[in-house]
């Protein structure tokens, strides 16, 4: 190592991996600077030459104006990335000779001056920020400059990220949404989630770069079947809570009502208890509300009123009906608050792009303000294309907000399922075509963060959205950034992969990484000569004490404990079905090497502890259609099935059928 150091240290001059030699600490020589791995991505990313170390004491220069909110965030990632004193001061030194964070919006003078200084401009759309850092003599200027408030909420998550990666780099980092509403819809059917589990959520959203959430529960007596009737009081202080944390954390809660399965659209009274309804909630912080019109009939009236003032039901006089409540929601939400954001609403037909008299009347009528949620081509389509949000456009006569049913799980085909597959299967371009992105997730809220970083990431930048990088980016943060959780984890979220439509064909598959393995195992015991064959069941062993170790590894500690918790009965199975796995292998790993007897002992206790692992079931009344727990259904089971059937167990043993007789 001693003969080594200083000739890399020589290759690092001549070839001039840093300049700011006095900044860059001698050990990190070694180690150009890399591109770090942010989520969402960012629209673009310059990488510098060096690597910045932050001093142990910090100068943090907050500009004027700048939210308290964030000046404490931005302290608290400084202390969590080990700075050990934070002074502050108003103004750049004429010679920087220590690590300086500048914090602000762009234009504030303090903030300009740090960007000039990093060769950077601000980022001027909505939500956007401009992130720089910069060696300079012996220190550095890190500027987080959002162009408003949000965007500089934004630059303090990026901040996060890069801190949490093994050195800052030099780095100017230009970013902006590319949708401008992104988030969740707590839409389900079933239990809702808590409020401990929503002000987590909220917090994760932020995580993510999303900036709305939608408390829309089906479950909620007082959103739906009795929308009429005011909150109890202590509900209503909950939710001034959750308001209270969706403002520190910049998201916008959005009430919802969903009126629709009893209300008279003509009915003075009924829109005056909806603007009580709303006005209630306005008095807790809310600016944003929604109405939802799904899952109701509109081939009937709720009342004689609305026979006489739109005509008999029909589609038609549905849209014109609907249409007509909510432009007087609009007028009345923009007549009590002036900070009051645009009605959201979501039809009756949410669920395809097909022209349709109730479509046609939706866009003559409604007030062009009003934001419109749409499902795709399906209510939980198998992809959705730039050409289908093209369509949704032309019918219902603005870009969609799409409503996306996924990884929602209170659908008859997700029974003892969670939905733990990446988001994909969203064209990218799909920005241009949308107003924004709201996953529906799961009942589990802690899992449904999975699909959740992906629908932020495709919001914020479609054009540049990975998948699998961005699972795997999801994963580690659920694993507390621990290498052997994140493994753990991904192997348990390998065997929830399946994503179901309403139809029988799902549109993704179940288990793809264990099925290749397994896959792999049946050609070489089909294909292989023996000494092949030994080497892949090894593996195999190998495999299958990894998966059956998983559920304990994301029980001991650094996973989530909500994680750790929603999933419990999947664990519980997964274990059991790892160990019946373990077993088979070891069947197969005995008949290879010429013992029956113990293989199909091995086989036999597969079997049994395959039958209590199919027997265990969902928690009681929690996700909405109660049933057995799948685990890597149609690949495991099978597999463990068919494992006795795979090498020809010749000769006698005890448990031979024959000897029975
Ligand atoms: F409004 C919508 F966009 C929507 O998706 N509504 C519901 C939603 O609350 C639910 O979580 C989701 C998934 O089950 O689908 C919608 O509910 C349905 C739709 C159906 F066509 C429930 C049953 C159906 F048959």
């Amino acid at each position: 190592m001693k003969r080594v150091l200083p000739f890399l240290l020589l290759l690092s001059s001549t070839v001039s991996f840093s300049q700011s030699a006095q900044h860059v600490s001698p050990a990190e020589f070694v180690r150009p600077a890399t591109l770090p791995a942010l989520f969402p991505a960012p629209v673009s990313i310059k990488l510098g030459k060096g690597l910045i170390t932050l001093s142990k004491s910090v100068v943090l220069i907050a500009a004027p104006g700048t939210e308290p909110e964030s000046v404490a965030l931005i302290r608290s990632l400084l202390t969590s990335a080990g700075v050990a004193t934070i002074t502050t001061a108003r103004q750049l030194p004429a010679v920087v000779d220590r690590s300086y964070l500048i914090i602000g919006q762009g234009d504030a003078g303090v903030v300009r001056t740090a960007l000039t200084r990093s060769a950077a401009v601000v980022d001027r759309h909505a939500e956007g920020y401009t992130l720089a850092s910069v060696a300079l003599g012996n220190g550095a200027l890190i500027t987080l400059a959002g162009q408003d408030a949000d965007g500089l909420h934004h630059a303090a998550q990026t901040f996060r990220q890069l801190l949490l990666g093994p050195g800052l780099p030099e780095l100017v980092i230009q970013d902006h949404p590319a949708m401008p509403i992104r988030g969740t819809i707590e839409g389900f059917y079933g239990v809702p989630w808590s409020m401990a589990s929503r002000a987590k959520h909220l917090e994760f959203l932020a995580s993510v770069k999303a900036n709305t959430y939608v408390y829309s529960p089906k479950d909620d007596p007082y959103a739906r079947d009795r929308w009429r009737e005011a909150y109890p009081p202590e509900k209503l202080k909950e939710l001034g809570e959750l308001v209270t944390i969706a403002r520190r954390n910049h998201i916008n809660f959005v009430y919802a009502l969903s009126p629709g399965p009893s209300i008279c659209f003509s009915e003075p009274a009924d829109f005056q208890l909806l603007e009580r309804k709303f006005a209630a909630l306005r008095a807790l912080g809310v600016h944003s509300f929604y109405v939802a019109l799904d899952d109701i009939e509109y081939t009937k009236w709720n009342c004689e009123l609305d026979q006489q003032t739109f005509g008999p039901p029909s589609a038609e006089a549905a849209g014109v009906a609907q249409a007509t409540l909510l432009n007087a929601v609009q007028a009345s939400l923009a007549a009590h608050d002036p900070a009051a954001r645009p009605l959201i609403m979501v039809p009756t037909e949410y669920y395809d792009a097909k022209e349709s008299v109730y479509k046609a009347a939706l866009r003559k009528n409604l007030d062009s303000r009003i934001v419109l949620q749409w499902t795709g081509t399906d209510v939980v389509p198998p992809a959705i294309a730039l050409a289908d949000a093209k369509a949704a456009t032309k019918a219902f006569g603005r870009k969609p907000l799409l409503w996306d049913n996924y990884p929602v799980n209170d659908y008859a085909q997700t029974t003892g399922r969670l939905l733990l597959a990446p988001y994909a299967r969203r064209e990218a371009g799909l920005s241009t075509e949308l107003t924004g992105v709201l996953a529906n997730p799961m009942n589990q809220e802690a899992p449904s963060r999975v699909a959740v970083t992906g629908v932020a990431a495709f919001g914020w930048n479609d054009q540049a959205y990975d998948a699998e990088r961005t699972l795997t980016y999801a994963v580690r943060v659920l694993a507390g950034e621990d290498e052997q959780t994140t493994a753990a984890l991904l192997t348990f979220l390998d065997t929830q992969h399946m994503a179901p439509t309403f139809g029988s064909q799902p549109w993704q598959p179940q288990a793809p990484r264990l099925k290749g393995r397994l896959d792999a195992v049946r050609e070489a015991l089909a294909v292989g000569d023996t000494k092949t064959r030994q080497l892949a069941l090894e593996k195999l062993l190998r495999e299958a004490a990894e998966f059956a170790s998983a559920p304990d590894i994301i029980q001991a500690g650094t996973v989530d404990p909500a994680f750790a918790q929603q999933a419990r009965p999947w664990l519980d199975a997964m274990r059991l079905w790892g160990r019946a796995l373990q077993l088979s292998a070891a069947g197969l790993a005995a008949a290879n090497s010429g013992r029956p007897a113990a293989a199909r002992r091995y086989f036999a206790t597969a079997k049994q502890l395959a039958a209590e692992a199919t027997a265990i079931q969902t928690i009681p009344g929690v996700t909405r259609f109660d049933g057995p727990i799948k685990i890597a259904d149609g690949v495991l089971d099978h597999f463990v099935a068919d494992a006795p059937t795979l090498i020809a167990l010749g000769g006698a043993a005890e448990n031979e059928p024959a000897a029975k007789k």
